[in-house]
């Protein structure tokens, strides 16, 4: 078929499939498609770590056959490169169903073009982009009209047996053995070295370096400021005791296959006693031990959407906070569109209050008293805003296009009061959202403001109770300028607009992609660290900036230091301080 007919083929059926792209092999190869944002598909991650042999071959009698060796072939490819926006089992995630009654009708040869062409919709040009050869696309194409073969179920048995107490409670120091000040340690992911490195804030020296599970996602600490709880992709938690003469791993499990978020029980009387982790596969979340990880309670999360009621096989969970007011995990679900409130108080008896809100839930965080949690629907551009006293949405607000606000930035807005911000992948705008509905009752809930910035792209933004400077970055932007700066507002003189930062250039590195990401204030408030993140064989960075005068204060550079993206510090986190 020529391509002109093929293109015409592929516009007129106006069906999108939206297929994961690896992070940075997206970024060297000529994926065109008219109408999905680079930024937004920038933003596919990794490959999802399940192995195509631990998934069950379901062969469909109307599809094109296909021998066990191209099975295992066809289900690397998608675990690869399709289920992190499209679903392990192709039910529909941020891209659309791929199901057999979808599927199947259509045929090899129209599924062909769509691969191989893209659509205006969002599925890229994987033939002519020269990611995928001819032949992988016909093996795609059939492939897809089989039922997707279904991973392994992971429950107390497989979490058990993966669960490896290295140090028991009572093997532990009863007081802190080291001289850090662990106030101010940062955990910081060294995500394609499967590690953590802790750095001394004070020094920026770093202290240790702490193997963790396949590209590590997030840091959270307990409520005490102890253990250091760090989650990776393949979904291994490794709980670091800080306390320790050097800090070490006390226990490690697996909690499934594939994770992104780990929380610690903060309501008053359960300091440290939970643990809770969320899986995207399967889709459930576990309750753990605080203090050794022994895994207690797992909770499914497949169900209904919240909008047209239909079954969800796989919702994954994506950020889970807990309450300062109750009992209670906040457990966001996105293909549902839940918030769940676990009350943990009685596992026996466990209540969950299911929140209806809004499609896909991903992170988010406190505004400032701490009462309220705001969190992204980042697939329906909202923000939903959930009451932990009462355990009831209180707001769903309109904000930009695809909120990706991290935990988001609290501050007193001169004229609005108390507000939350965050920015956006999908466009250029930061939303203020006005967060005090006793003493400025009517900006509560409602943007106030809405601040331009340097584009598209951001996934972070972050000031500091004592700072006047609101960071925004745009790491997934396309334009290497500002995906390697950073914008920065004078909190009391938002109109006034930003001034950019060139944070990888103040790096001094050499090649790379040299994205900077996720601001991160140190205990005082008056620093900021910013990763400057290249890939794997290639030195990455962080450069930390003085608050107040905005000048370059120090740039960490070791050859440890692999992809560096989040870094978490240890109070901050602690206490929920963003
Ligand atoms: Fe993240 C937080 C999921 C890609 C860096 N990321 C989160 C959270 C979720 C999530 C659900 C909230 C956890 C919580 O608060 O409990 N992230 C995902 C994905 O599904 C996605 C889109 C694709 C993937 O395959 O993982 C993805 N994330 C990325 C990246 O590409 C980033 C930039 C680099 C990396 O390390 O992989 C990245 N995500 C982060 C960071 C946080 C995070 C730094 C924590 C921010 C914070 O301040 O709390």
């Amino acid at each position: 078929m020529q391509r002109h007919k093929l293109e015409k083929l592929v516009f007129a059926a106006g069906v999108s499939l939206l297929v994961a792209l690896p992070t940075f092999g997206w970024a060297q190869g000529k994926v065109v498609h008219p109408s999905t944002q680079e930024e937004e598909l920038r933003y596919q991650g990794a490959a999802v770590p399940i192995k195509p042999e631990d998934a069950k071959d379901v062969e469909t009698p109307k599809a094109p056959k296909l021998t066990t060796e191209e099975f295992t072939r066809a289900k690397q490819i998608y675990f690869e490169r399709c289920a992190g926006c499209h679903g392990v089992l192709r039910k529909g995630a941020t891209g659309k169903p791929l199901t057999p009654d979808i599927t199947l009708p259509k045929g090899t040869e129209y599924l062909k073009v769509f691969i191989a062409y893209g659509t205006p919709a969002g599925m890229p040009n994987w033939q002519t982009s020269g990611e995928l050869s001819e032949a992988q696309v016909d093996l795609m194409a059939r492939f897809l009209q089989h039922e997707p073969p279904q991973p392994p179920e992971f429950g107390l048995k497989e979490m058990k047996a993966s669960w490896k107490l290295h140090v028991p409670p009572e093997k532990r120091p009863t007081k802190k053995m080291n001289n850090l000040n662990l106030e101010n340690l940062f955990s910081v992911t060294l995500r394609d070295a499967g590690q953590i490195a802790l750095i001394d804030g004070d020094s920026k020296k770093i202290v240790s370096i702490i193997d963790t599970g396949y590209a590590v996602h997030i840091s959270r600490m307990s409520a005490s400021g102890r253990y250091l709880f760090v989650i990776g992709r393949d979904a291994r938690i490794d709980m670091v005791d800080l306390w320790m003469e050097k800090p070490t791993v006390v226990s490690t499990i697996k909690v499934g296959l594939e994770a992104r978020s780990v929380e610690t029980s903060k309501f008053k009387g359960y300091e440290d006693k939970y643990a809770v982790a969320g899986t995207y596969w399967p889709p459930q979340f576990v309750i753990m031990k605080g203090d050794t990880l022994e895994p207690l309670k797992i909770v499914a999360t497949r169900g209904m959407t919240v909008d047209t009621q239909e079954y969800h096989p796989e919702p994954r969970v994506a950020a889970i906070v807990a309450s300062h007011h109750k009992p209670e995990f906040v457990v966001n679900v996105k293909e549902t569109g839940k918030v769940l409130m676990a009350d943990y108080s009685d596992l026996d008896n466990l209540k969950v209050t299911e929140i209806a809100t809004a499609r896909f839930l991903h992170d988010g965080g406190w505004e400032s008293s701490q009462r309220y949690v705001m969190m992204a629907a980042n697939q329906s551009d909202k923000v939903v805003v959930v009451d932990t006293v009462r355990s009831k949405l209180e707001a769903i607000v309109n904000v930009g296009k695809i909120p990706h606000p991290g935990r988001g930035a609290n501050f007193r807005h001169p004229k609005f009061g108390p507000v939350w911000a965050t920015s956006h992948l999908g466009d250029e705008t930061i939303s203020l959202i006005g967060t005090d509905p006793k003493g400025h009752k009517q900006y509560a809930w409602k943007v106030v403001e809405t601040l331009k910035g340097q584009g598209g792209g951001s996934l972070f933004i972050k000031t500091h109770p004592k700072s006047k400077n609101l960071w925004v970055d745009t790491t997934l932007n396309p334009e290497a300028p500002i995906s390697q700066s950073i914008a920065v507002y004078d909190v009391n003189n938002l109109e006034k607009g930003f001034q950019v930062l060139p944070i990888a250039e103040w790096a001094g590195l050499g090649e790379g992609a040299k994205r900077v990401v996720q601001p991160e204030y140190n205990k005082a408030g008056d620093e900021v660290w910013f990763s400057v993140w290249s890939a794997k064989n290639q030195q990455s960075a962080i450069v930390v900036v003085d608050d107040k005068t905005r000048k370059l204060k120090a740039v960490i550079k070791d050859p440890a230091l692999i992809t560096p993206t989040g870094k978490f510090n240890v109070y901050n986190t602690q206490k929920d301080v963003y």
